[in-house]
């Protein structure tokens, strides 16, 4: 594929292995991912050595990158058609990454909110990883040449520093690498905390504040239903004002197609609760299908164990590639193998 691929647009996303992947994940990126992967190139990377900006317990990073990898694939990602792979067994990940970190102001740097908000939420270890973070995240673009990156809201200003870095780069060096262009899905880009609906849902926050893609559906159903709304009861979209219930309607839009308006008309008199319980329906429909797969997948260790290997050896050549070039162009001795 690397080859025949060659004209085709390149795509490269990354999920970061911490806890569990979320209803947010699953539609402002992972969907995304199965949508584009016949059109597109693409390089979809478990990010391991992100995940350990934050403290990880070795045995939970391990289980967690495996289990991530399943949930890729148990969510329609076709490991021949795409690149599936882990970003710490491609050591380029890390070299270009010190490379591009001698081409990065420390003002860019400080101004990335999402440094400010993990800093504060792990303010006993604020480590250098926490603030470079947004370099390695360019470095895994730049490194594959990529044309497009498909992530949620939170990500844009990592990808306009992406884009920044490459930009400078090429002004000092020539045309080396591809200026990468985010693709935000058009809804549901940004899914609020159930819990705190004017912050993202995370996966780092409390269980209560997020769906996982694998909870079940019980589980589902009593985190709507306990989802933070406000005292109005009538299901009406009002971002500003009234965040919760708008956060759900948004997902209930992103899920099912249905506008604003109709999920305003078809939900109006009838009161929060069956308005909750018919978001829980919609997303435990979604996400059903892709628990059976994600059973059946992540009992095969033998198949798990053969995507790795064979995502590593095809994004590693195209790494080298790269690398090559770069270490020439900056003045670093030729590494052949
Ligand atoms: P953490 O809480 O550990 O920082 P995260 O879920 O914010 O994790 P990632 O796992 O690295 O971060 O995110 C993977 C992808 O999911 C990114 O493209 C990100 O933009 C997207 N994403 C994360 N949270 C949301 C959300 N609430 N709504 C939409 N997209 C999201
Ligand atoms: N920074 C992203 C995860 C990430 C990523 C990437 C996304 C790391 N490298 C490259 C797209 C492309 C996050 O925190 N969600």
């Amino acid at each position: 594929m690397e080859n025949a691929a060659e004209n085709r647009k390149r795509i490269f996303s990354g999920i970061q292995p911490t806890g569990n992947l979320t209803l947010g994940n699953y539609i402002g990126a992972l969907r995304n991912f199965g949508i584009l992967q016949s059109e597109y190139d693409c390089l979809y990377s478990i990010v391991d050595m992100h995940a350990i900006t934050v403290r990880q317990d070795p045995a939970a990073l391990r289980k967690a990158c495996l289990r991530t990898m399943a949930i890729f694939l148990a969510s329609g990602l076709d490991p021949e058609k795409n690149i599936i792979y882990f970003q710490s067994q491609v050591p380029q990940h890390a070299e270009l990454g010190w490379i591009l970190n001698c081409f990065t102001y420390m003002g860019e740097l400080s101004r990335m909110t999402q440094f400010k908000d993990k800093s504060a939420k792990h303010a006993d270890n604020i480590n250098a990883g926490l603030f470079t973070y947004p370099v390695l995240m360019a470095a895994d673009i730049l490194l594959y040449m990529t044309d497009l990156v498909p992530i949620g809201a939170d990500q844009k200003q990592h990808l306009e520093l992406a884009r920044d870095i490459a930009l400078r780069f090429n002004a000092i060096y020539g045309d080396v690498f591809t200026v990468p262009e985010g693709y935000f899905p058009k809804v549901g880009a940004r899914i609020m905390s159930l819990q705190e609906p004017t912050r993202k849902m995370s996966k780092s926050d409390p269980e209560e504040c997020y769906i996982a893609i694998l909870d079940e559906p019980d589980v589902i159903r009593r985190k709507f239903r306990r989802a933070v709304t406000d005292c109005e009861a009538c299901v009406a979209f009002d971002p500003e004002n009234r965040p919760g219930i708008a956060n759900l309607m948004s997902i209930m839009n992103a899920l099912t197609g249905k506008s604003m308006e109709t999920i305003t008309d078809e939900y109006a008199g009838k009161g929060y609760g069956a308005f909750k319980d018919a978001v829980a329906d919609c997303v435990i429909a979604v996400l059903e299908p892709i628990q059976q797969e994600y059973k059946r997948i992540s009992g095969d260790k033998a198949y798990l164990e053969q995507v790795m290997v064979s995502g590593r050896e095809r994004a590693a050549q195209i790494a080298y590639r790269t690398m090559l070039k770069v270490r020439k162009k900056v003045g670093l001795a030729a590494l052949k193998l």
